[in-house]
């Protein structure tokens, strides 16, 4: 094998580089799943069931005895033409939930308010997760600054009002992979620190569904900016428009699908509704992956 060229070693040690431990309890040398609380009424996946805060709480533990590591807790549904939702309502449904869920384990906060982030890090929150990568509110990467605490940013362009008619790209991996590193550059020059910093392609905000695909493909161009990976495929349009199912609620088989060829594509993070299901796919696919890595077959031949 030809040695790579001088210029491409910087990038090469990015892309290789061993990822330290986000969090303290989060596991670094293993898939991580998040799992979804939507405390919303409009959500396309799992809308209208979790806007009771029991409701909301009790599906939280399921989630997390069923192996969440953490819980990504959001108000505002960013579906394709949603409307915004102040910062006031956002944080009466959310704060109460992640008040009950955060004593037992890592919450993240799904918001592009920085008043919705100080508020939920106050209330218990570890995680800021900003669809808008910290673009939306300029005051959201000061409070992610000064909390010291991990972030996503994740790439969408417009707002969920106005991306549908936002997905020209010359080539869509290329195009992603520079403006998500325009993101972590403003994100680094406010004073986050990139160990805290996680990217995530927006699977599905301002892409069109081949282009979801093209993302997934040639997910490790991102790596090149030597954060972790989170993706976030579960039950969305372009698994029912490849796997043939128009309710979100059965897109389990093509979400798992779609999740393992991301983990092997290069994340580290995958955000999930389904989560036992995801944790037993994940399980599988890495007994497969240390089988294969172990240099003798198993009959002891050959
Ligand atoms: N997708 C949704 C909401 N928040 N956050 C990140 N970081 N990545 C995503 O892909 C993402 C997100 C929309 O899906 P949902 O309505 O099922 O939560």
């Amino acid at each position: 094998m030809t040695a790579p060229p001088p210029e491409a070693e910087p990038l090469l040690a990015a892309i290789s580089a061993e990822r330290a431990c986000l969090l303290t309890g989060l596991a670094a040398d293993r898939p991580v799943v998040m799992g979804t609380l939507n405390v919303t009424p409009d959500s396309f996946s799992d809308g209208g069931r979790f806007l009771d805060p029991g409701a909301a709480v009790a599906a939280g533990e399921a989630m997390r005895d069923a192996g969440a590591d953490i819980l990504d807790i959001g108000g505002e549904s960013t579906r394709p033409g949603a409307a915004p939702v102040p910062p006031e309502e956002e944080q009466r449904r959310i704060l109460p939930v992640i008040r009950a869920l955060a004593r037992g384990g890592p919450v993240s906060v799904d918001t592009r308010h920085a008043a919705t982030m100080r508020a939920a890090l106050d209330a218990g929150a570890a995680i800021v997760n900003d669809v808008s990568g910290l673009a939306h509110d300029p005051d959201a990467a000061r409070v992610v600054a000064e909390a010291r605490c991990p972030v996503v940013l994740m790439h969408m362009r417009g707002t969920p009002e106005t991306m549908r008619g936002l997905a020209q790209y010359r080539d869509v991996v290329l195009d992603v992979a520079e403006e998500l590193g325009q993101r972590l550059d403003t994100a680094l020059a406010a004073g986050i620190a990139r160990a805290r910093i996680i990217l995530d392609p927006g699977i599905g905000f301002a892409k069109t569904a081949e282009q979801n695909l093209h993302l997934l493909a040639r997910l490790g161009v991102l790596l090149q900016h030597g954060c972790p990976l989170l993706v976030g495929v579960s039950r969305k349009s372009f698994i029912g428009a490849y796997g043939g199912e128009a309710d979100p609620m059965r897109r389990l088989p093509g979400s798992l699908a779609a999740g393992l060829a991301a983990l092997a594509a290069g994340a580290s993070i995958l955000r999930v509704h389904d989560v036992a299901e995801t944790v037993q796919a994940v399980s599988v696919w890495r007994a497969i992956g240390a089988a294969c890595a172990m240099s003798r077959p198993v009959d002891g031949s050959a």
